[in-house]
């Protein structure tokens, strides 16, 4: 096992891993910001170094600086959190090259994963399900008008670069589709400098069904079910839960046993996503791998009673994972993200001073946060301050545990998500379980004040 991990992150996750490091008795380095000085991951950390001013590209994701603090601090291995560095290849290659162990897959899984084009032709060699389109890139206009004519229309044009939604374009007809083409190709090249883009039918009303993977170096890969992500705006997941509303054992099955085939594609090592469009007639499609843990990951340790962050490190450090077969789950679990954002706002940033701090407890609730009374919400990373995982024998227990702990959860000062995830626990979509991608957006006016 590690001596020491250094946690390239900050927030809740660096307090999250610090914890999992704690329980294998490995100590733990914070790096830090100037602006993260007074965080709790500094405090809770065995040894502490600070990695420069709060803008992220000269801190969190200065890879020299983070390695000088590994290399001073005699940190044997790195865990890079969510976002920041953690799905930058480069680094895990420069981690690997100064004698440090990455806590993640292989610089080369990171790489595939991350051109979108690539990852959809390695699933589809492997008989992964994927949406019909364009086989790979697109060389020019005409290329991508004739298969979007081929396919049909809606289209959407994706960056080959791209991911979580940045550089997409859809298309409704033959008419529309070459300025979305261009836009699309723009934007790419402007956002990632790679023009290139596929193209795919575009599904209507899908929801967002991602299969959380584990990966080991002894040949093991298992699934731990999956997470239902659609109740989202702009991208931005604000509700998570496992089992997924719509799911039946025997879906799982087969939409389980696709990820499995996709991970193992690739001998997938560490804990990754395969994210999935699942359409309204019960088929299912590859989107994305996620080289990483995510930050809904919670929702899949409450239902399933595994530590993800501690098979992480093990698997990192050559161990075989502890789990390798899918254990009961525990009945509904649903996590909503608590951002001092306001929603009547158009979600606007309200940083800021933490005033009064009372997160819920008791049965079936997890709080993950850094926040505190008195805690300074900084203006420069995302507005995230704390998720809440609650957990009841069935969805209805879990949607009334969620009620409750939102009325309890007291935070004065910023502005949250909390009031606008306690008005969608009411909604009746919500409640049936009728959303998909593209509901929050389509119904927004009810959510407001
Ligand atoms: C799609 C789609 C419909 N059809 N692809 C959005 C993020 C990126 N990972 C891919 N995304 C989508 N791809 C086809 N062929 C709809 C989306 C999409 C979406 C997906 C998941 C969660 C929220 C979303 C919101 C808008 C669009």
């Amino acid at each position: 096992m590690f001596k020491k991990v250094l946690i390239a992150n900050r927030g809740e996750i660096a307090l999250r891993v610090i914890r999992a490091c704690r329980e294998l008795d490995v100590q733990t380095v914070a790096v830090y910001s100037e602006a993260d000085r007074e965080s709790l991951h500094v405090r809770f950390a065995d040894d502490d170094v600070c990695i420069g001013p709060p803008p992220g590209r000269e801190s969190y994701l200065n890879i020299p600086r983070i390695i000088a603090a590994a290399e001073i601090t005699g940190a044997d291995a790195i865990h890079p959190g969510y976002g920041f560095l953690a799905e930058n290849a480069e680094f895990a290659e420069t981690c690997a090259a100064s004698n440090i162990a990455f806590i993640g897959p292989t610089p080369e899984q990171i790489r595939t994963m991350g051109d979108k084009a690539a990852a959809r032709n390695a699933m589809q060699a492997n008989n992964v399900p994927i949406v019909p389109g364009s086989p790979g890139p697109v060389e020019d206009a005409d290329e991508a008008q004739a298969f979007a004519e081929q396919i049909g229309f809606p289209v959407i044009i994706k960056a080959a670069a791209g991911g979580g939604g940045k550089g997409m374009r859809v298309a409704k007809d033959a008419d529309e589709f070459a300025r979305s083409f261009q836009l699309a190709r723009s934007e790419a090249l402007s956002a990632f400098g790679n023009g290139d883009v596929y193209v795919e039918k575009f599904l209507v009303r899908p929801r967002h069904v991602e299969f959380q993977i584990l990966g080991d170096r002894h040949g093991n890969v298992l699934h731990l079910g999956e997470r239902d992500c659609s109740v989202q705006r702009r991208h931005q997941k604000l509700i998570e839960e496992s089992p997924c509303p719509v799911m039946t054992p025997e879906l799982r099955q087969r939409m389980g046993d696709a990820a499995v085939k996709g991970a193992r594609a690739i001998n997938y090592v560490g804990a990754g996503t395969i994210e999935m469009l699942l359409d309204e007639d019960g088929s299912f499609y590859f989107m994305e791998m996620n080289t990483r843990i995510q930050v809904e990951h919670p929702v899949t340790e409450q239902l399933y009673g595994v530590d993800l962050v501690k098979e992480q490190v093990r698997v990192a450090a050559g161990e075989p994972l502890s789990v390798t077969t899918l254990p009961p789950m525990r009945g509904h679990v649903i996590e909503a993200r608590v951002n001092a954002e306001d929603p009547q706002r158009n979600f606007q940033p309200s940083p800021g001073t933490i005033e009064v701090f009372h997160p819920p407890g008791g049965p079936g609730i997890r709080v993950d946060t850094h926040a505190y009374a008195g805690y300074k919400v900084p203006p420069y990373y995302d507005s995230m301050i704390a998720k809440l995982i609650v957990q009841g024998g069935t969805r209805e227990e879990a949607i009334a545990r969620m009620k409750w702990a939102l009325e309890q959860f007291v935070v004065q000062g910023p502005a949250t998500t909390i009031p606008f995830i306690g008005k969608i626990m009411h909604d009746d979509d919500f409640v049936s379980g009728d959303v998909d991608t593209k509901w929050l957006e389509r119904n927004f006016e009810r959510f407001k004040d």
